[in-house]
């Protein structure tokens, strides 16, 4: 199976599951427009094609993550249209079109924003209560992703960059910052998936092992993609970082090294499922993806 075929046909059957959460167009409703404005412009849905990648590792039923996949991919659609408001890191372009508050102002943004992240819990509080479902694993799926997208985990770490701005970082506090602000919503992305899938114990803690490596490689590629990304790759502007003085890997240990790094981390998440066999291609696809963005392939 070709890398791109199987994230194309993810990505579609996530796109079409997204859609038909939100629903229709209501051209005469501004909140409804904005927010489906956001969510269905072009992601990449990482998050949700993991969450059915782990859950197919574990020989799971994918269909029964759907719900979860979606509802993760709208908190980190929230989480975008928030960060990009002028109170946060006053962005104009997102996902290569102008950000939702450049389009609909600042309220319907925040209350777009607003709506997606509560939107996400009835949809997996829908699922949970849904026949076939298992209640119990539901909702400790619903609850590892409140954590991971609230104040110990994404939410910290949004504020935690904000406090730090402007001040000379070291390596282990940027790590900090960028496992709460990213690494958690992806850890959680996998585990929901491996949970729902019926993962052991054992395999859930290498997968967990694997996107923790992940997440740390996806900040690393993103850093390089806005130090020397272009535009056309990113969907957002780049060199952000270094006009505002933030502490980026490259940043901090130059962009060679950055690279490296970004190469040892695919080696280290790659081993922690050299064990799965075929079923983890999709994990392994997802990976190289995420390194080739970043830097040509080695
Ligand atoms: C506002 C609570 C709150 C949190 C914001 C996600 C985030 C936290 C900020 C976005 C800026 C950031 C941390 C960028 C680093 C990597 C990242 C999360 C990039 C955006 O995610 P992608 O690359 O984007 O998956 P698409 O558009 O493909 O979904």
């Amino acid at each position: 199976m070709k890398r791109q075929d199987y994230l194309v046909r993810r990505k579609q059957q996530i796109d079409a599951q997204l859609e038909r959460h939100l629903g229709p167009e209501q051209p005469s409703n501004r909140l409804h427009t904005a927010m489906r404005y956001s969510v269905l412009a072009p992601g990449k849905r990482v998050r949700p094609i993991l969450a059915l990648a782990a859950c197919e590792t574990v020989g799971g039923n994918a269909a029964e993550v759907l719900p979860f996949a979606c509802a993760i991919e709208l908190i980190h659609t929230y989480s975008l249209i928030h960060d990009d408001l002028p109170a946060m890191d006053d962005d104009d372009l997102r996902r290569g079109r102008p950000t939702c508050h450049k389009m609909f102002g600042e309220g319907i943004a925040i209350l777009a924003g607003d709506a997606l992240l509560t939107d996400a819990f009835r949809i997996m509080a829908e699922a949970a209560l849904s026949k076939g479902a298992r209640p119990k694993t539901a909702l400790r799926v619903l609850s590892e992703i409140a954590a991971a997208a609230g104040s110990r985990g994404m939410v910290a770490g949004q504020a935690a960059d904000m406090e730090a701005e402007r001040v000379a970082l070291d390596l282990p506090m940027v790590e900090y910052i960028h496992v709460r602000k990213t690494g958690e919503l992806l850890r959680a992305s996998i585990r929901a998936g491996a949970l729902l899938g019926g993962a052991t114990p054992k395999v859930l803690t290498s997968l967990t092992r694997y996107v923790d490596f992940l997440g740390l490689a996806f900040q690393v590629a993103d850093d390089i993609l806005d130090e020397e990304g272009v535009t056309a790759v990113t969907g957002k502007n780049t060199g952000r970082d270094r006009y505002r003085r933030k502490a980026t890997f490259p940043s901090v240990m130059g962009l060679p090294a950055a690279k490296q790094r970004l190469r040892e981390l695919r080696e280290q998440a790659l081993e922690q499922i050299a064990d799965r066999g075929r079923r983890a291609e999709p994990l392994r696809q997802i990976l190289q993806l995420i390194v080739d963005r970043a830097c040509s392939p080695s």
